[in-house]
């Protein structure tokens, strides 16, 4: 007997279709009335597929009493429960590495597009402004990154700034030994040193507003803050603060405290670059993430380890 899997959150492009192949799938991401679809399936459904950003609530959760595993689209789990997920023997896949490229692409890109005024110069000749207000732009060669969360995205981000002629410092809980970067046991101190600072940590509670007023100031008025990581890690009221005051340059968003919505403050300023949570939104990663979600659904449903499961 086929297994029923839920649609729980947006999905890349290839996997409904696959999934069809071996499953009984209910989308209830797109369904007219998702309580009724639930109240129908719910204790019939084996499996979730989700995403990194839409995960699973805790109600989703009470009405799926048979659940063995969730395959997330995405790295990151703080949107998946996994205190409770783990407590209750259920299975979580998610998509490392076939991202990385692409979130290191657009944190460079994001670098590139505060310092230099990308986004502002395009705002301006759309508008027959030209040159007027635009300044001059701040160079990225050759200056200093400090990357917050030297994992699977950060390294490739520091390779990439390498190629800048960056000199590159990061802090994290461990000190990696195989790098030749400078580690700052201190996010205080990697901010002093970073004229930009690069946020790629896991969201979630350990580093909840750890980018705050202190390590803004740590920053100082040349600094622009990237964050690629998650919303959460960086106190939004500060930000904003810091950046109405000059007290740091600029900034580069992908990614929000309470998506989509975003402090309107920022809405206004130049000298920020927003987009809506997009780091990893190429064909070409979306195709890879969706496989994961479909082969880790396959790979349990017939016996077989989860290729990429969460530790
Ligand atoms: P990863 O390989 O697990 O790397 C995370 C790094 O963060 C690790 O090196 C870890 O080092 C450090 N870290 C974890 N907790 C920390 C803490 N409390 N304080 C300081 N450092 C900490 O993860 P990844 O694959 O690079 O992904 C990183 C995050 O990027 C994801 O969790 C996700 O939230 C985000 N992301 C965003 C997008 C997007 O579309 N914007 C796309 C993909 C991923 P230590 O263990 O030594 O602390
Ligand atoms: C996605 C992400 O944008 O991997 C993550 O943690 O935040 C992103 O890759 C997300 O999974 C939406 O599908």
């Amino acid at each position: 007997m086929k297994a029923e899997i839920l649609i729980a959150g947006r999905m890349p492009p290839n996997v409904i279709e696959q999934l069809e192949e071996d499953f009984i799938v209910h989308d209830w991401n797109g369904a007219a009335d998702p309580q009724a679809l639930l109240a129908a399936v719910g204790p019939r459904i084996r499996g979730v597929a989700t995403n990194a950003v839409q995960g699973v609530t805790p109600e989703l959760l009470d009405a799926l009493p048979n659940l063995e595993i969730i395959a997330s689209s995405g790295i990151g789990t703080d949107a998946l429960q996994l205190e409770r997920v783990r407590a209750a023997g259920i299975k979580v896949a998610v998509t490392p590495d076939v991202l990385n490229d692409d979130v290191a692409d657009m944190a460079i890109a994001r670098m590139l597009a505060v310092a230099r005024k990308i986004c502002q110069g395009d705002r301006n000749v759309r508008a027959g402004r030209w040159l007027e207000g635009m300044g001059l732009g701040y160079r990225v060669s050759g200056k200093r990154l400090g990357i917050l969360g030297l994992g699977r995205i950060g390294r490739v981000i520091a390779r990439r700034a390498e190629a800048f002629d960056m000199e590159i410092g990061y802090h994290q809980r461990h000190r990696n030994l195989d790098v030749p970067y400078t580690y700052f046991d201190s996010l205080v101190e990697l901010a002093r040193f970073s004229d930009f600072l690069v946020v790629v940590v896991p969201g979630g509670p350990a580093t909840e507003k750890m980018v705050n007023r202190e390590v803004l100031e740590a920053l100082g008025p040349e600094g622009i803050l990237i964050n690629v990581g998650r919303g959460s890690t960086v106190d939004e009221q500060a930000l904003v603060a810091a950046l109405q005051e000059g007290r740091i340059r600029g900034a580069g968003l992908d990614v929000f405290a309470n998506e989509p919505h975003v402090p309107p403050e920022l809405l206004a300023m130049d000298q920020v670059v927003l987009a809506p949570h997009y780091a990893s939104a190429t064909i070409e990663t979306r195709l890879a993430m969706g496989q994961l979600v479909v082969d880790n659904l396959r790979a349990h449903f017939s016996g077989k380890p989860l290729l990429t499961p969460v530790e």
